[in-house]
């Protein structure tokens, strides 16, 4: 084989290996995963699951008997809700402090929908400015 070859074919097995790393992340066999919530200046705060893009809405992926953790980065306190969905309970809803997390586990499939509210800045970031109006963080999940 050349060597033009051999580094197509290392080229095209990389690619495929990739995929299928992005494939497995999104299958419904996920029972763990994370969400972490960030400030930024424009909007105020955005989430993003495991090292994904941060973004104001998500849709996330999760199987039956998996577990959500919620991370509150953010300068200011956020109160995770479910907006619709069937029942489920939220361990620590209100992250009050930076670093808090809050947990639902899923043992009913379902989509579930939350968003959080967020509260006044803490003391130490109230002069933190941002632009444009505050995202409404809001979050789906499909369990199977
Ligand atoms: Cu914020």
């Amino acid at each position: 084989m050349s060597k033009k070859k051999r580094i197509r074919r290392l080229a095209a097995a990389l690619a495929a290996a990739a995929g299928a790393v992005i494939v497995a992340s999104a299958s419904a066999h996920t029972t763990t995963a994370t969400v972490t919530i960030r400030h930024q200046t424009h909007g105020c705060h955005t989430w993003a699951l495991s090292s994904g893009p941060y973004k104001p809405a998500l849709s996330v992926q999760l199987a039956r008997g998996a577990t959500l953790t919620v991370k509150n980065n953010d300068v200011m306190p956020h109160k995770l809700v479910r907006t619709s969905g069937p029942a489920v309970e939220i361990l620590k809803a209100k992250m009050g402090r930076v670093g808090a997390t809050s947990r639902v586990h899923f043992t009913r499939a379902g989509v579930y929908k939350f968003k959080t509210k967020a509260g006044e800045d803490y003391v130490w970031a109230s002069h933190m400015k941002t632009t444009g109006e505050d995202n409404v963080l809001r979050l789906t999940v499909t369990v199977r």
